[in-house]
């Protein structure tokens, strides 16, 4: 099963108490203090982890507790320190604060972590309060309490494509056949019920991710279908590929349905409908009217965007697609990378003028 969203809940280790003893030896008539200080409670961190891809494990698993610290002992031995608890979490994850909703850490990366609640203080033991005015303290300190906190994460994929369209539209047989993800492919509607992602290599190290989620149906904002909620794992997607079935064996009209999907797209977040997106026609092995092909392609050409046609069954158009959106990524990464530059380069700039004054 599927989960991106979880609330857990963290609390640091307390740290271990310092304790009150003296030196007893032989030949030794007064020894002095000797009270080591507790040990210092563990951490507990959220760390991404490439190698998971749902929440679902923290779902019925909330609570995360990092180990407490040990108590102080005789002849000045430190308590040991408690163990770091790390709660692993998928790529992606965010952290909010559920009280306020700030979001207080992103996860992008594999193995970043983020402390998310500290270890509690160790205690000192007497040894520690010796002074020339006091040289026998009989007391000691408790070790403070580990950090708690609530917090809610929200898993958002993190792909570089993203695969939207209509139920049946082709999206997951496409994945299957360009990467090894394998969902489950059908011939009726919302046979995908969760987001996957698809690693897809055309050698020389040029790689990109590819993710597939469920279908959207008229109506998908206001819940219709499975709603539109898998929105969220494309959002940071930097390009859609929108996948349209013009067989005519679907007995859909392909302008119509391309139309209702951006206009799904739009209602969730603008933003999403104007990322750029290319136009897939599929199934092109099973197209008998070509007119239909011809009457998407206009409608897409209208709005600006490249148009594909594709056979994921006969293996028609895979390589031509895949390649384009391996140059285009390139090219948007390009374009953001001079974007941030020029930023840099205009604060300058303000800068400068404000000194002319
Ligand atoms: N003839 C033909 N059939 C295809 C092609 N691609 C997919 N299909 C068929 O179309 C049906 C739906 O394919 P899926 O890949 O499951 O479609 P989907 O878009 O993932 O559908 P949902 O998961 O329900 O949203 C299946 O029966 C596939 O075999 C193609 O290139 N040619
Ligand atoms: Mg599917």
């Amino acid at each position: 099963m599927f989960i991106d969203r979880a609330k857990i809940r963290v609390q640091g280790g307390n740290g271990g108490n310092g304790v009150t003893a003296f030196r007893r030896e032989k030949f030794v008539p007064r020894g002095g203090p000797s009270g080591g200080d507790g040990g210092r409670g563990g951490d507990v961190w959220i760390q991404a982890d490439g190698s998971l891809n749902t929440l679902l494990h923290l779902k019925y698993n909330p609570l995360h507790i990092a180990g407490r610290g040990m108590h102080g002992e005789g002849s000045n031995r430190s308590g040991k320190e408690g163990d770091d608890a790390i709660v692993r979490v998928p790529v992606g994850t965010q952290i909010f604060d559920p009280r306020t909703d700030e979001l207080l850490c992103d996860l992008e990366q594999d193995a970043a972590r983020w402390l998310a609640a500290r270890g509690g203080r160790g205690g000192f033991g007497n040894a520690h309060f010796a002074t020339s005015t006091n040289r026998a303290p009989r007391y000691h300190q408790e070790g403070s309490a580990g950090e708690e906190f609530e917090f809610q994460l929200e898993l958002k994929l993190l792909a570089d494509v993203g695969l939207v369209g209509f139920p049946n539209a082709g999206k997951s047989t496409f994945i299957s056949t360009v990467s090894a993800a394998h969902p489950k492919i059908a011939d009726y509607p919302f046979t995908t019920l969760e987001p996957h992602l698809g690693v897809v290599d055309l050698g020389d190290f040029r790689t990109f991710v590819i993710a597939d989620i469920p279908g959207l149906i008229e109506g998908a904002h206001e819940g219709h279908g499975l709603g539109d909620r898998f929105l969220r794992h494309i959002e940071r997607t930097k390009l859609l590929l929108h996948l349209v079935d013009v067989s005519s064996a679907s007995g859909r009209d392909a302008v119509s349905d391309y139309e209702v999907i951006n206009h799904e797209l739009a209602a969730y977040d603008p933003r999403l409908a104007e990322r750029t997106q290319f136009v897939v026609a599929t199934k092109i092995d099973a197209l008998d009217e070509p007119e239909r092909l011809e009457r998407l392609r206009e409608r897409a050409e209208q709005d600006g965007r490249q148009f594909f046609t594709i056979s994921a069954v006969a293996n028609k158009g895979l390589r031509e697609l895949l390649h384009a959106i391996a140059r285009k990524l390139d090219e948007l990464r390009t374009n953001e990378s001079a974007q941030a530059t020029t930023h840099v380069g205009e604060s300058l700039l303000v800068g400068s003028g404000a000194t002319r004054f």
